[in-house]
């Protein structure tokens, strides 16, 4: 029933349009499981819940189904048991006639073979393991393009206009690219383009020296700024009235005049206001959330508006790529040992001179690969006003996930703000700030929930026969009376005892030498690793 939209797009096409290109999503390494770890412990990281009731290959998933993309294969190395279980749960694996009759969806596991005796590392390691595997399929000859996606990424859009621009400049590979900070440069591939866009430097994970290479001027950045960009996968986007501070704005165009009027404003409100409408227009938080003067740059008509800070300009990676399908194969038996795109094969096509073109994404985009703190960001990121990600989309272009047969949560004398609440929770007489709750939390009277994520569970206590008698020591699921808990990730099933207070007393920093086992203190968040036990009276 994922496709009773029916057989016709918006725009009157054929759902799935994009029959001769097939999509790549890399569903983990180890070396961002280190990174995310506990939250990695049992799963990669695609597998994460976030946002209560998604884990994060639902949004990549959505983002696919909702562009007619057919054609997709995960391909999982480490952990991928918890994945590959929710994807079999959540999409129809069978392919067929859902999916345009040629496509299908499939999970492809890394794994060793006569010609590859070792275990593959890196996202080209892994891609050429996939292509010697596709190339030799013959059902696979049509196949023209190949777009591969992180499968640590947070972002909701229409993939049609980037294929449409892969097509249209004739590239041998585009690579989906977006202005970044300094600050941000340095964690992501860097790119410097001439005035058609094409990427004429790569340089993946600059250090200070090599950023001032890469340096782009206003004049210089002009044409990747005011390029024609996808809208936010927002169909009703101009029939929204936005608001600030109470004072409506009007629908879309007025609203337009009035970003205008604020962006260019010394008055800090006035400032206040033109950031939440960059928000609200769907574009990141990190692009214009470090304060300083923010200017309007570029306003063309339509989508096409483009706000940034006038601090040295940078075009950052999103390590997004749709390659033409022979130039990837040759590239990576070519440079058979090379093992990273953005380290080895991308320079090294730019200097053979190959046609590499930047694609500009606007809207909200978040790489939660690289930390802890990046994951709790983007999860606190859903809570502003309008939220990073908004979950509450039309029907021909939804948020897919498991569907989950639990009834609405059961709340009495809960105090709450800036919370989201999934379904099927139990909380009673608590409060809950500025917190994302997941299905099935059992929250017991007189708790404190700030700052926080609590995953929730993905049972109920009475649904499992007791193996061990509920104590002090081994608390219910959920969490007990009296418990403070501040600025923490919870996972799933975790029991968490009455009088519990999770407020990192001593502010440390980075923990993974608790008391308690389970308990962690990743960038000054506190993680509790799923199925963690944490007896009443604990402190931490
Ligand atoms: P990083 O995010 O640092 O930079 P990396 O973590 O190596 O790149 O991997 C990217 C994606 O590939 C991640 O989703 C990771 O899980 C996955 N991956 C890596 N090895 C894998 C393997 N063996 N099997 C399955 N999946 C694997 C990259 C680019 C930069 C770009 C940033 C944007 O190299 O140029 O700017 O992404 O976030």
């Amino acid at each position: 029933n994922l496709f009773e939209s029916g057989a016709l797009s918006r725009q009157g096409e054929a759902i799935w349009p994009r029959g001769n290109l097939t999509a790549v999503i890399l569903g983990g390494g180890e070396t961002d499981s280190r990174r995310l770890f506990p939250l990695t412990q049992y799963r990669t990281l695609p597998a994460i819940p976030f946002g209560g009731a998604y884990r994060i290959i639902d949004l990549l998933m959505s983002n696919l189904i909702n562009s007619g993309v057919n054609k997709v294969h995960i391909l999982t190395a480490y952990n991928s048991y918890s994945l590959n279980r929710h994807l079999q749960r959540t999409y129809d694996m069978s392919g067929g006639v859902p999916y345009g009759g040629d496509g299908y969806i499939e999970v492809v596991a890394n794994s060793m073979s006569p010609d590859s005796q070792q275990w593959v590392t890196g996202t080209a390691g892994i891609v050429r393991h996939f292509m010697s595997y596709f190339d030799s399929n013959m059902k696979n000859r049509f196949i023209e393009d190949i777009l591969i996606l992180p499968g640590d990424h947070v972002y909701c859009t229409d993939l049609t206009p980037i294929i449409a621009y892969h097509h249209s400049t004739g590239a041998d590979l585009t690579i989906v690219c977006r202005p970044v900070s300094g600050e941000q440069a340095k964690r992501l591939g860097v790119v410097k383009l001439d005035a058609d866009n094409r990427i004429r430097t790569f340089k993946e994970k600059p250090n200070t020296d090599q950023l001032s290479e890469l340096a782009m001027s206003d004049d210089e950045m002009r044409p990747f700024l005011t390029a024609a960009t996808q809208r936010p996968n927002h169909p009703n986007h101009h029939n929204r009235i936005y608001r600030v501070n109470g004072v409506e704005l009007g629908g879309h165009s007025a609203a337009e005049s009035s970003i205008s009027a604020a962006a260019s404003s010394d008055d800090a409100d006035e400032l206040a206001a033109a950031r939440a409408l960059w928000a609200a227009r769907g574009h990141a938080r990190t692009d214009n959330g470090a304060g300083g003067r923010v200017v309007l740059d570029t306003m063309t008509s339509g989508d096409d508006v483009e706000l940034s800070q006038r601090a040295p300009g940078y075009v950052g990676s999103t390590g997004i790529y749709i390659f033409r399908r022979e130039v990837l194969s040759s590239a990576l038996a070519r440079y058979y040992k090379a093992q990273d795109f953005g380290r080895q094969i991308i320079p090294d096509l730019i200097r053979e001179g190959v046609r590499v073109y930047a694609y500009r994404l606007s809207g909200y985009w978040a790489d939660i690969g690289g930390s802890v703190g990046d994951f709790y960001e983007a999860n606190m990121a859903l809570l502003d006003n309008p939220p990073s990600v908004d979950f509450n989309r039309p029907l021909e272009a939804p948020l897919f996930k498991f569907p989950l047969t639990i009834p609405a949560s059961q709340m009495q004398g809960v105090k709450m703000s800036r919370a989201m609440v999934s379904a099927g929770c139990i909380i009673k007489d608590a409060a809950i700030k500025n917190s994302i709750i997941g299905p099935r939390s059992i929250i017991a009277p007189g708790v404190t929930v700030t700052d926080s994520i609590i995953m929730g569970a993905d049972h109920y206590e009475h649904e499992k026969p007791q193996q061990r008698p509920v104590s002090p020591a081994y608390p219910p699921i959920g969490i007990g009376p009296d418990s403070i808990i501040q600025r923490t990730i919870v996972d799933l099933n975790c029991r968490i005892g009455k009088n519990v207070k999770l407020i990192n007393k001593e502010g440390v920093y980075e923990s993974y030498d608790r008391a308690v086992q389970g308990m962690y203190v990743r960038d000054g968040v506190i993680v509790l690793s799923r199925d963690s036990v944490v007896p009443d009276g604990t402190v931490l």
